[in-house]
């Protein structure tokens, strides 16, 4: 077990480095993809945290980062200044948790129910080989749709995206949803198999720059170097945004070995 979230580190605004923050994607960037943090990396970001601020950023929840950068008994916020999940919409500050957001309180229930009694016409009147459930999953941040449902089998998911490669059926739903809802300022991304996901434009880890833009305000301090380390910083990765944002200064990385070997170069740690 790491004893590194018990380090001591100087505030904020004591760090040498004190208008510099480097921010972390977590799968294959901090951790291999779906797994816990090692001790090197942990011991890597400690040091770094002697010198200026850090923060984590991942697109799923704050449970999975938790699962893969705490253990049990560290509470992952104590190892980052700043932890943002689901892209920033769920955020924490010096391990307080910061006002959050989500796709409802965005839309409204109103527009909400629009779009989503129009996603159902359109699957009830899908003709596709098999229809299971859970057509439409409500997420915090977004939601997923799914002609053929969520609770497709393993073999029924490898089937419908093959039939979808053949008769194309989510591309042009995107459409009907593109043309049916302009003025929604929403964002569409297949990028599974079975599904696709509708969030507001502007989502994505862009979203948690606002958070550090904020610090200006509440602490005085305005960070000027952004860093930005991440795996999937090519067009249609999920760390393009941010890695090209004019904000940042975009790191790109192979895996984890690469991202300390980076930063001990770039930090001399
Ligand atoms: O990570 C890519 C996608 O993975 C899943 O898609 P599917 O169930 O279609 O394979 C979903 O979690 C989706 O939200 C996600 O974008």
């Amino acid at each position: 077990m790491s004893t590194v979230g018990a380090a001591v580190f100087p505030a904020l605004e004591n760090r040498p480095l004190k208008d510099t923050i480097c921010l972390f994607d977590v799968d294959n960037t901090l951790t291999p993809a779906r797994r816990s943090v090692t001790d090197e990396m942990l011991q890597v970001l400690s040091q770094l945290r002697q010198k200026c601020a850090i923060g984590s950023v991942g697109g799923s929840d704050f449970k999975k980062q938790q699962e893969q950068l705490g253990t049990a008994s560290v509470d992952c916020t104590s190892l980052f200044d700043f932890n943002f999940a689901e892209n920033g919409l769920t955020a924490y500050r010096l391990g307080k948790s910061l006002t959050g957001n989500s796709f409802i309180q965005w839309i409204g229930e109103e527009k909400y129910q629009k779009l989503v009694n129009f996603i159902l016409r359109y699957i009830a009147d899908l003709e596709i080989p098999k229809k299971r459930g859970t057509f439409l999953e409500f997420r915090n941040g977004m939601i997923n749709v799914s002609p053929i449902g969520r609770n497709a089998s393993h073999e029924e998911r490898i089937e419908f995206e093959e039939y979808d490669k053949v008769h194309n059926i989510r591309k042009p739903f995107v459409e009907a949803l593109k043309k049916n809802f302009p003025e929604y300022g929403l964002s569409y991304s297949i990028g599974g198999q079975i599904s696709f996901d509708v969030f507001p434009t502007g989502w994505d880890k862009t979203y948690c720059l606002r958070h550090i833009e904020a610090e200006k305000e509440l602490s005085g301090i305005e960070y000027k170097n952004i860093h930005f380390f991440g795996d999937k910083c090519f067009e249609g990765g999920n760390d393009f945004e941010i890695f090209s944002d004019s904000r940042t200064i975009g790191h790109c990385v192979e895996n984890p070995d690469d991202c300390m070997k980076q930063l001990r170069e770039l930090f001399q740690l």
